[in-house]
């Protein structure tokens, strides 16, 4: 089996306005870290604990329309006519087989399903740092990463008697994978960094920045940003049904999004992906060590770029390891709240994320595959983690 993916850093979780949480949760990783303590003793706490059980759960998506038993099977639906919304191409819908009977899976990718999805527009690529700055310039929107932490709002999410964190530390930030120096216990602590100052524009912290990155997708986006995104451009994020029927592209039962052969077989590598050993050695063989720029490798048979690796995406389903277990067969839209067996009592749900990042590998984390499911804290970005749209015909 796989070990433990790095999609998973050790964010500490948290509970309503994910604002707030935000900055509790890097505020607690700075605590944490110099206490020389896990996440896992922050759940501990009694208060924590209690605030876990009294947390706010936001309300259901609404959803697509479900099955009916009367209805016949959806088909292959046609493009609309007229020009396609730019950037997007056209997935047609239809049945398939979702999840995977893959001995090498997870718990949580099976058992395999047939699930039915209506057509829908999708970007052929990842949201770009190009797009994104339009947004923000449009809308002067500042994401979850850029925004300051205040005392208040860490004291009210504290256990009694909890010292107030220094000044310097009340400061905004986000995840930035960090390789260590050479080979670390297999914990993702080793390889994630609590970054003051990073965020989509500063993917490194402070000193990075994203000129000549401006094709590369966007990073540090916590799921509220990338909905705000969607909203403003019209569309939605994609259901985690319609995003693995659009990666797999028509092709039935294969292991990649491009068929079954090796990532890089012929010597051509067909995703941005981790090569070497990770996490502290990557050999760039298929030319990147982080991000690279969208359209950099060959699309699917649908013409989406970058469904296999380059940044995780988010989707719109809340996360639950047992969801396809109870899924609709027509357009699923998830379940009504989040439940990760494996992390039980985190303070922020989670939302579904897919496609895997530039850090995984068949050795570490196959999850770049098409029926690879991810999650994470829904206020939570990283340095490797982005979305893509849809929108309705
Ligand atoms: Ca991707």
């Amino acid at each position: 089996m796989e070990r433990r993916s790095p999609s998973s850093p050790p964010v500490i979780p948290n509970a309503t306005a994910p604002v707030r949480q935000r900055k509790l949760k890097g505020w607690l990783l700075l605590l944490l870290t110099g206490l020389g303590l896990g996440a896992g003793a922050t759940l501990a706490v009694p208060r924590l604990r209690e605030w876990v059980a009294n947390g706010q759960r936001p309300a259901p998506l609404q959803g697509l329309p479900t099955e009916s038993a009367h209805e016949p099977p959806l088909g292959p639906q046609p493009r609309p006519d007229g020009p396609a919304p730019p950037g997007m191409v056209w997935i047609p819908g239809g049945t398939f087989r979702m999840g995977t009977t893959d001995t090498n899976r997870h718990f949580f990718d099976a058992p395999e399903h047939e699930v039915e999805v209506g057509g829908f527009w999708m970007d052929e690529t990842e949201v770009t740092n190009e797009q994104f700055a339009a947004f923000v310039k449009a809308t002067g929107y500042v994401t979850v990463a850029e925004q300051k932490p205040t005392l208040e709002s860490i004291r009210a999410g504290l256990p009694p008697g909890t010292p107030d964190p220094p000044p310097e530390v009340l400061v905004p930030g986000s995840l930035v994978f960090t390789p260590p120096p050479g080979p670390v216990p297999n914990h993702h602590s080793y390889w994630w960094k609590w970054v003051p100052g990073a965020c989509w524009k500063h993917p490194e912290g402070p000193g990075s920045d994203i000129a000549g990155r401006m094709n590369h997708p966007v990073v540090h986006v916590a799921w509220p940003d990338a909905v705000a995104y969607a909203k403003w451009a019209g569309k939605r994020l994609p259901t985690e049904a319609e995003w693995e029927f659009a990666a797999r592209g028509g092709l039935v039962g294969k292991k990649y999004v491009w068929g079954d052969e090796p990532p890089d077989e012929g010597g051509k590598w067909r995703c941005n992906i981790w090569q070497g050993e990770f996490p502290y050695l990557n050999t760039k063989a298929d030319g990147y060590v982080r991000t690279a720029p969208v359209k950099s490798y060959p699309p699917n048979a649908f013409g989406l770029y970058d469904m296999a690796g380059n940044v995780w995406e988010w989707c719109s389903d809340w996360y639950r390891h047992d969801y396809y277990f109870s899924s609709p067969r027509r357009n699923p839209t998830g379940p009504p709240s989040s439940f990760d067996p494996q992390e039980p009592n985190p303070l922020t749900p989670k939302r579904v994320t897919r496609g895997g990042s530039f850090l995984c590998s068949d050795g570490f984390c196959s999850r770049y595959k098409p029926y690879g499911r991810g999650r994470d804290e829904m206020d939570s970005g990283q340095s490797h983690v982005g979305f893509r749209c849809v929108k309705d015909k």
